[in-house]
């Protein structure tokens, strides 16, 4: 096995079970065919081809037997509207998998009330059988609770993934539109299997070529693939396109030529594309060109895009990663300081896209006060897949604990309750659309994500999108067992495993709430001695401010005074270094290396104790799966087996390389107990990587 499967691997059922499913799928009964129904059928086909290794018949309407699975809406499929479904609840996406009795005769339906939700409900449907569960006794509902669930590509028109770590972009520019890889299908594929219903095909630092006739008829080609699978097109945009394709002068966005320029090219775009989603655009960031290249605000450049897109129903994501203050101010408030005075000038079509922690996907960041802050934009969570900031390809690290962490945070907006999540749902502060995006790792390797483990990443963020009230461990439990086996020790196992993989890694790099020591340009080492780059909020230095005295940024009315961007009762989680959830104590406090832990030791020792324990954690994930063994084929197995030991070797460098580092500023040696680095200093200073495609210098 070579992971292309994903989760989607369909394997001959154990004979103790084969029983059960053949008598509960002797056909499968579908109505008129289109499209999505036809992409449904396909994989209910192959799943029980390969699962009962026979085929199971398809027949349209007509008499109805004991073990039909009943497929579609009432409209497809007349008989659905017989079965009491009370389906108008489920809305536009929902569905419902229900054993039943109907006229006498056991069956089982897959329904909804359009076609997009039935296909929804075939892959519930082969869930359900894949994890084991009872096909005689099937009763799942589900409608997603948020609208536009967005993978983030950030492939780049030459192939290259900026932060991919999985080969090179899907996307084979050269050839299409003409010819039609195999992976767009599964691409699109797995992602209605979790959900997923929109993909911004580009880099966010976008190319302004994609605007051009070659390119969008090769995105439009891939719209037609996706059709099917209810995945929507966007595209990203350069604020400066009219200019740059040398089509205007500038691309001021109060000149009528550029306002007429994006009207037309929205046009153009929704011939091609009749549904396309809309633009997703970095303006003002990062070298980005933006409204405030002309003295515009971001509500300027914004609307005037959204004003392009409204005839045709599109939408405009606008992102708030911003920061460019050159007067001194914490990184961590930039955002919010641009964005609030706009709050409510923008127009009903644009939604703004927050990264989930105010800095930028660090292992630990608190959430972005953006969230429970500004309230009458609709807010798109921004997550971060691709692991740029933690372990990239090879170190395991299982998201689904990072993005429950953020999610279950209660701002305290609107009083106790008003959790990133309930905002997020458009619950907290109601808008017409809501929104969940993610920066995709999917690349050209052959299992995809560059590591079966990653897979579990791109697959949990489906599912939280999908449900951000879901639970990490229960999402982490069905894909292993989807993905490896559902024998229940090594489930236990691995998902424990999962569960605490974030933390093991938040330990060996960056522990207590420290953030952004990494090496600069590929981000992937070590770098807290970094202090020389340009701008100054680019230095591990920065936020470590580490000295003789002590270490952490104070994030204080003393300090910056971030912690005012949030409601009191957030305030008073975090005010206090002798009270708070430790794990976030050096993103709020500057404290000195004798500061007292909760434990009765000093930072200086708690923090040995951490970078020991998560090195010691990564030894003994080698161990636990080394004792799975027999339940993992052999080829993956063994990959998986080399990148624990990548891991393991690497917390240690890191261990040792943040020790040695803290340890020369702080002027003291390690604490008793704990083990001198294995070099000196100026060795793990001088360690380069050489910088991969994707991976900015
Ligand atoms: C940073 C990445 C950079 C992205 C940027 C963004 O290092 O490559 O362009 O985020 O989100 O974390 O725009």
């Amino acid at each position: 096995e070579d992971g292309y499967d994903l989760w989607l691997r369909y394997l001959p059922l154990a004979q103790t079970r084969l029983k059960d499913v053949e008598d509960c799928v002797r056909a499968f009964v579908f109505g008129a065919e289109n499209p999505t129904l036809t992409v449904a059928r396909d994989e209910l086909e192959r799943a029980f081809f390969a699962m009962l290794v026979k085929c199971v018949p398809v027949r349209e309407g007509g008499g109805i037997s004991d073990g039909a699975v009943l497929v579609g809406t009432p409209d497809s499929l007349p008989v659905i509207a017989d079965l009491d479904l009370s389906l108008p609840e489920l809305g536009k996406e929902g569905y419902r998998v229900r054993s039943l009795i109907h006229e006498g005769k056991r069956v089982t339906a897959i329904a909804a009330n359009t076609d997009i939700g039935v296909l929804y409900g075939c892959f519930a449907f082969l869930r359900h059988i894949q994890t084991g569960g009872d096909p005689a006794r099937i009763d799942i509902s589900s409608a997603p609770k948020v609208e536009l669930r967005l993978l983030n590509h950030w492939d780049n028109l030459d192939g290259s993934v900026e932060r991919g770590y999985a080969g090179f972009s899907i996307w084979d520019w050269w050839t299409l539109p003409d010819y039609v890889n195999r992976r767009y299908i599964d691409y699109a594929r797995a992602n209605a299997s979790i959900g997923i219903n929109g993909t911004v095909l580009n880099n966010v630092n976008a190319a302004p070529e994609i605007l051009t006739e070659a390119y969008l008829a090769k995105a439009a080609r891939l719209a037609d693939i996706f059709r099917p699978y209810g995945l929507k097109v966007f595209l990203s945009v350069n604020f400066a396109s009219p200019s740059a394709l040398g089509e205007t002068a500038t691309s001021d966005p109060a000149d009528p030529a550029v306002q007429a320029w994006w009207k037309d090219k929205a046009s153009e775009v929704y011939r091609w594309i009749p549904d396309f989603g809309g633009f997703l655009v970095k303006a003002n960031s990062e070298g980005q060109p933006g409204p405030g290249d002309y003295d515009r605000s971001h509500a300027d450049g914004a609307n005037m895009l959204a004003d392009a897109l409204a005839p045709h129903g599109g939408i405009l994501i606008w992102r708030a990663f911003v920061y460019a203050s050159d007067a001194g101010t914490d990184r961590a408030t930039e955002a919010l300081n641009e964005f609030k005075p706009l709050d409510g000038t923008f127009r009903n079509n644009v939604l703004l896209q927050v990264k989930n922690g105010p800095i930028d996907f660090q292992p630990r960041e608190p959430f972005s006060p953006i969230f429970g802050q500004i309230t009458k934009t609709p807010l798109v969570m921004e997550f971060q897949i691709t692991k740029e900031y933690l372990g990239q390809a090879t170190h395991l690290a299982y998201l689904g604990p990072v993005f429950e962490e953020v999610l279950k945070f209660d701002t305290h907006a609107r009083g106790p309750g008003s959790t990133v999540s309930e905002i997020v749902k458009g619950k907290t502060f109601p808008h017409p659309v809501t929104g969940i995006a993610a920066v995709a790792n999917i690349g050209t390797d052959r299992d995809w994500t560059g590591g079966t483990f990653n897979q579990a990443n791109w697959y949990v963020f489906g599912r939280m999108a999908w449900d951000p009230d879901e639970t990490a461990a229960a999402i982490a439990e069905d894909w292993v067992k989807m993905t490896f086996t559902c024998e229940p020790g090594f489930v236990s196992t691995v998902v424990e495993m999962m569960m605490r993989s974030p933390e093991t890694l938040v330990n060996y790099m960056m522990p207590f709430g420290l953030h952004h020591q990494v090496a600069t340009g590929h981000h992937y080492g070590p770098g807290p001695w970094v202090s020389e780059l340009d701008r100054p909020e680019w230095n591990p230095t920065y936020y470590n401010r580490a000295d003789k005295d002590g270490i952490g940024f104070n994030r204080l009315a003393d300090g910056s005074n971030a912690i005012a961007q949030y409601s009191p009762e957030v305030q008073a989680l975090f005010a206090d270094p002798h009270a708070l959830d430790e794990r976030y104590l050096l993103w709020f406090h500057h404290v000195s290396w004798d500061f007292p832990l909760s434990s009765g030791k000093t930072l200086w020792q708690g923090l040995a104790e951490r970078y020991d324990a998560g090195v010691a954690e990564t030894a003994r994930m080698i161990d636990i799966w080394d004792q799975q063994r027999a339940h993992v084929d052999g080829q993956r197995f063994a990959q998986i087996r080399t990148f624990l030991e990548i891991q393991h070797r690497e917390a240690q460098w890191w261990r040792d390389a943040c020790l040695a580092y803290f340890s020369a500023v702080a002027q003291r040696p390690l604490p008793e107990g704990h083990k001198q680095p294995a070099h000196a200093l100026a060795h793990y200073r001088e360690i380069h990587h050489c910088h991969a495609p994707g991976n900015p210098a």
